[in-house]
């Protein structure tokens, strides 16, 4: 099943491209299985409505998917190297394409974000905007440098991204060590907490970090841990006091409109941990189908 049932052939008019990731090896436990998510999230889209919440048919959106990117578990190095190999051949293909990727554990983002980043020709207008209850900021976990829970400082490392252009958004579950390095780094953070002030002034100053650093080009990467799990059980970590689904809506929805979305990701979905229901891959298709819509209908007008 390919994500609603969408054709996997990029032509000249594709907008979207999504892709799996089937990658969880860089996980800090083992309790969740998000390799079997982009498999597990193409399926639950055979049984929701193909249309978006405003009313558009999902078919008529450019989109394809390709299928996923084939992973060797613990072979860090070269799947990194097959990661952005298999991006800029997506890009030789339509260089204007969004790559839309479906991890996998949060780590599936460092090569993308690395791809999608190299490919922006005006590195000064491109931001990263991350949505996770952790802030991922140590500097080695487990087994090295590598690891899911490192994966916003790695970006952080990137020659153009620095603390102006990173935004990590609905933090609630930091630990002492990588709330130090985050802290001597000056990293910009919004935590969960602070959607008691309102979800308009939220995302607010979403909009302004980056419209006062100039940034056009955003990137967006959805940990599912960022919401709430009494509505995303299906997930290694279950962190009270996450964003409900129309936070997280709106959020897009805004961001989409005042900046160019160059590409996104959904990571962590667990569907071992799930309910019965597929409670949280519903969830996760839905997100990316909508967000795919805002920023599709942005670019109509
Ligand atoms: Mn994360």
């Amino acid at each position: 099943m390919k994500f609603f049932d969408f054709n996997e052939k990029i032509k000249d008019d594709t907008q979207f491209v999504i892709f799996g990731i089937p990658w969880d090896y860089l996980t800090s436990i083992d309790l969740p299985n998000s390799s079997i998510a982009p498999e597990s999230i193409r399926n639950v889209t055979n049984d929701i409505g193909w249309t978006t919440e405003m009313g558009d048919h999902i078919t008529k959106f450019k989109v394809v998917d390709v299928g996923d990117i084939s992973i060797q578990k613990v072979n860090v190095e070269k799947n990194l190297n097959t990661i952005e190999n298999f991006i800029r051949d997506l890009y030789e293909e339509n260089e204007y394409i969004i790559p839309v990727m479906i991890g996998g554990d949060h780590f599936c983002s460092y090569p993308v974000i690395k791809s999608v980043g190299d490919h922006v020709i005006n590195k000064k207008e491109f931001g990263v905007l991350i949505l996770d209850s952790h802030l991922d900021f140590y500097q080695k976990w487990d087994k090295g440098v590598y690891s899911h829970a490192t994966i916003s400082h790695r970006i952080f490392d990137f020659a153009y991204i620095n603390n102006n252009n990173l935004l990590i958004v609905g933090a609630r579950d930091i630990d002492i060590p990588e709330l130090e390095i985050a802290e001597s780094e000056n990293i910009k953070y919004l935590s969960a907490y602070q959607l008691t002030e309102g979800l308009n002034s939220y995302i607010e100053k979403i909009i302004s970090f980056f419209k006062n650093s100039n940034i056009h080009n955003l990137y967006v990467s959805i940990d599912i841990d960022a919401l709430d799990p009494s509505i995303a059980p299906g997930t290694g970590f279950a962190i009270p006091g996450g964003f409900t689904y129309r936070e997280v809506w709106k959020i897009l929805k805004d961001i989409a409109e005042n900046f160019e979305i160059t590409g996104f990701d959904l990571v962590e979905v667990a569907p071992n941990l799930d309910l019965k229901n597929k409670m949280t891959c519903n969830l996760a298709a839905k997100l990316i189908i909508e967000f795919i819509s805002f920023i599709a209908n942005k670019n109509k007008l």
